[in-house]
């Protein structure tokens, strides 16, 4: 079943911000995610006009999805008013939600997104039912009390003494879930550089933040991180690793803002039509071979994967693959993961050795190695294979790590003066014999699969 978690924010028509930022982040993540509007806001990524509440609108909207829904995270961002806190408090209690708060009262334009004063109420009825609490440092130094000249942001210490009186604040209550985190957004600063702190099970963690150019004053970033958090816990993750996959997340958005076309800047949580276009070309091979009983004979003891890049592709991130790879489920080739850009390592080497010499090679599959296998393609199809003789490798190319993908294109390039459509080895200490099918695109390599299936299959 699909992960799901729910969001609870205020609307953002310039949509980089709030519950369109959340929709939007969950979706990339994989989870579905319900959502429950506490206010319209009327603003754009840079000026914010104003709001109205809809606290009066706030238990139908939750009736509605509690009803029927099993939902179990939440990401909360923008409360406007004391009847919103006290409702959503009440859907905490008797669901036992799982909380994640960012807590937004001032707009990234400098406007109050509550009534005045909402804090002290926040903090008194909100905080001790919260389990992951995300504040900036102005946030943070606003609800630990502290004076922003009090502390030195580059000392462990005062981050970790204000993290800890927040840590206190969310802790008193909530008996049936203790666990609890506090993570300061961009808390800190060394050498010139940002980190976000976090403070969970009495120890401090330091993640380091890529900075770029004009990404400073995005708008939104914040509910974005709080949204992927919840994404991830609702992916099975626990506290820390949610943490770590948001901020590994985080950083790679934060190098994609989007410029809106007069002032204003919000994180690119979209999928360009080339990177879709090549997730489409792993999903079309998937799906072909995952219907076909007799193709778990070619899934090999490392297991299967699907690469396939972008055709300019520099780097392993610009090449999507299956997360975790094909394995084989009641007889059938079945997905462990996703498919997603930068998470093959073998394969995408293959296909970035391979383009330095032919750059319509977009794609490589990994097969399981019999004798057999290979004396039938040759003599039954007219699939181009070469032996890459693992024997043959020099040492220097063998204790080298990652050398042996480039030697095997070079060697094939040299020997047969292409990129054939199959390169096999028979095996080296410690190394599975692998037969390697290479294509231009979806088609072609389903084409080279139906070949193979089809003379493997003969006895
Ligand atoms: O980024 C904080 C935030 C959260 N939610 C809404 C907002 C903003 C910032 O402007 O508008 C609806």
């Amino acid at each position: 079943m699909k992960p799901i978690c729910l969001t609870i924010a205020g609307s953002d028509p310039s949509s980089g911000a709030g519950i369109q930022a959340d929709i939007r982040t969950m979706d990339r993540i994989g989870v579905h995610g319900f959502s429950v509007i506490t206010a319209i806001t009327y603003q754009s990524a840079n000026k914010f006009f104003g709001y109205k509440s809809l606290s009066e609108e706030l238990e139908p909207q939750l009736s509605s999805i509690f009803n029927e829904y099993p939902i179990k995270y939440v990401k909360i961002g923008m409360i406007p008013d004391e009847k919103a806190i006290d409702i959503i408090v009440d859907y905490i209690e008797e669901y036992e939600l799982f909380v994640v708060y960012d807590p937004v009262t001032i707009s990234s334009a400098g406007e109050r997104l509550s009534e005045k004063n909402l804090e002290s109420q926040i903090q008194k009825k909100l905080f001790p039912l919260v389990n992951i609490l995300t504040p900036n440092l102005s946030e943070a130094l606003y609800y630990s009390k502290k004076e922003g000249n009090d502390i030195d942001r580059a000392s462990e210490e005062d981050l970790k003494y204000v993290s800890q009186i927040l840590l206190e604040r969310i802790h008193p209550k909530k008996s049936y879930q203790e666990q609890k985190a506090v993570i300061i957004k961009s808390a800190g600063i060394k050498d010139d550089k940002i980190f976000d702190i976090l403070h969970f099970k009495n120890t401090i963690k330091k993640y380091w933040k890529r900075r770029v150019d004009g990404s400073r004053n995005a708008h939104g970033t914040g509910c974005v991180f709080s949204s992927a958090i919840t994404a991830y816990l609702a992916k099975g993750n626990d506290i820390e690793q949610a943490i770590d996959r948001a901020e590994i997340f985080f950083n790679e958005k934060f190098t994609h803002v989007l410029e809106l076309p007069k002032d204003g800047r919000v994180l690119d949580l979209t999928v360009s039509e080339e990177k879709q276009d090549v997730i489409d070309q792993v999903r079309e091979v998937y799906t072909f071979i995952s219907e076909k009983k007799d193709f778990s004979k070619l899934i090999p003891e490392v297991r299967l994967n699907i690469s396939c890049s972008l055709p300019n592709a520099e780097n392993k991130g610009d090449i999507a693959a299956i997360e975790g790879r094909i394995t084989i489920i009641n007889g059938y080739p079945y997905a462990s993961g996703e498919i997603k850009f930068g998470v093959s390592d073998h394969t995408a080497r293959l296909i970035l050795a391979a383009k330095k010499y032919d750059t319509s090679i977009n794609l490589v599959m990994n097969l399981r190695y019999k004798e057999r296998y290979i004396q039938k393609i040759q003599e039954n199809t007219d699939l181009f294979i070469y032996e890459f003789k693992r024997s043959a490798e020099p040492d220097k190319v063998k204790n080298k790590e990652h050398s042996t993908m480039q030697w095997l294109i070079k060697e094939s390039i040299e020997h047969i003066g292409r990129i054939p459509d199959i390169i096999w080895d028979n095996g080296g200490m410690g190394k599975e014999p692998i037969i390697r099918v290479f294509g231009t695109n979806s088609r072609d390599i389903i084409q080279k699969l139906e070949k193979i299936i089809t003379v493997i299959g003969k006895k």
